[in-house]
């Protein structure tokens, strides 16, 4: 077997990839898109097939090189069915099994907390843990529908639990570290070991983290697997400057044309019409700072990622047969908002064709 550690410093992010030498077959866990180039070269140097690029969750700090690994070796992508991302070959369920290689396995233990969708893999005696457990730390809970109650669960649950000398190999390290053991961490870990749920929450609730650079940007790329080209190139001109990005054309717009078939798109001229003479529900599903940056008078903030697990909480939208319009910023991302609102029963949806920068142009 073949197994390596690698590290994104402009993200600190670990990527791995493990490879069964006797029939050459390969998966990565959370690749890079910047390291492309570093991840065919490997695969080419030791003459792998690369079967499954699998998330532990959509990433809120860079962009996956899933997409980018299906077009160039055509490799499956996966994710979590909890993470909104339509556009993976593969959407995870708690428990699945990826088989590759000579009969290895890799096993899905969800691990909810930092994401929704959260999940680490179990693969022999070692666990990829993605931004769930960290070496001495843990995944923050304040962004993309996190939940401490939730992490603090699932880590002290499902990860604890595993034997104490399974290796853990985290999705992050800021401070040096590479890998640990289960034993190591519940005894050692300062935000869990022989915390109660309630401290944990309370240490969470008090981290005061900065957001991540580029997360208006790599959430919603990260739902295509990082190759919608428009979200691609914003986050990479947000990177600090030396990056070396690489860019694809993405097969996006197959999918979306097949959602749009699906849906009904208005002209930013006819909404204003709809919006005037009656009443409406305008539900804005950019990311949060782009909706600060300027937005439809009277329009409710929901961004794409959250809809899910919020929308249940928004007093407006509790009515599923009231006239709602959606728009985001050029009416991808609200055709896929309408459809998964439609798919959770409301039968009345509209989504503005051309977003946010149409409307303005509209007078
Ligand atoms: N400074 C980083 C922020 C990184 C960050 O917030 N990382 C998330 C994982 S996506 C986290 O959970 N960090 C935990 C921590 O910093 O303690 C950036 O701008 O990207
Ligand atoms: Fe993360």
């Amino acid at each position: 077997m073949l197994i390596k550690q690698l590290f994104d410093k402009e993200s600190c992010t670990y990527t791995y990839l493990i490879a069964d030498l006797s029939n050459k077959e390969a998966v990565f866990i959370d690749p890079v898109d910047t390291q492309l180039d570093v991840y065919l070269n490997l695969l080419k140097d030791n003459d792998l097939t690369l079967k499954y690029s699998l998330e532990t969750h959509v990433h809120a700090d860079h962009v996956t090189a899933s997409g980018l690994l299906r077009q160039k070796v055509g490799a499956k992508t996966a994710v979590s069915s909890l993470c909104g991302a339509g556009s993976a070959d593969i959407q995870i369920q708690d428990g699945d099994v990826f088989e590759f290689g000579n009969a290895e396995k890799i096993k899905v233990i969800a691990t909810p907390g930092h994401t929704p969708g959260s999940i680490s893999f179990l693969w022999k005696d070692r666990v990829f843990t993605g931004d769930s457990l960290l070496v001495n730390g843990c995944g923050r809970t304040d962004f993309q529908g996190g939940s401490a109650e939730d992490q603090y669960d699932g880590i002290t649950q499902r990860l604890f639990t595993l034997p104490d000398d399974t290796i853990v190999y985290p999705g992050h390290d800021y401070n040096g570290h590479w890998i640990s053991n289960i034993a190591q961490e519940r005894t050692n870990n300062p935000r869990l070991a022989g915390k109660t749920k309630a401290e944990f929450v309370e240490i969470m609730k008090n981290l005061n983290l900065p957001k991540p650079k580029l997360i208006d940007m790599a959430v919603p790329a990260n739902r295509y697997c990082g190759i919608d080209e428009d979200l691609a190139n914003q986050a990479a001109e947000q990177r600090v400057e030396g990056s070396d990005p690489i860019r694809q054309t993405s097969n996006i717009d197959d999918h979306l044309s097949q959602i749009k078939r699906n849906i009904t798109e208005i002209e930013p001229h006819k909404a204003k019409d709809i919006i005037s003479n009656s009443a409406v529900i305008i539900v804005d599903v950019r990311e949060e700072s782009e909706f600060n940056g300027g937005s439809i008078d009277k329009a409710i903030s929901l961004p794409r990622g959250l809809i899910e697990f919020k929308i249940h909480t928004i007093p407006e939208l509790s009515d599923k047969s009231a006239t709602i319009i959606v728009y985001c910023a050029s009416g991808k991302r609200s055709a896929l908002s309408a459809h998964t609102m439609q798919s959770m029963g409301y039968n009345n949806v509209l989504s503005i064709a051309g977003g946010y920068t149409a409307w303005e142009k509209t007078v």
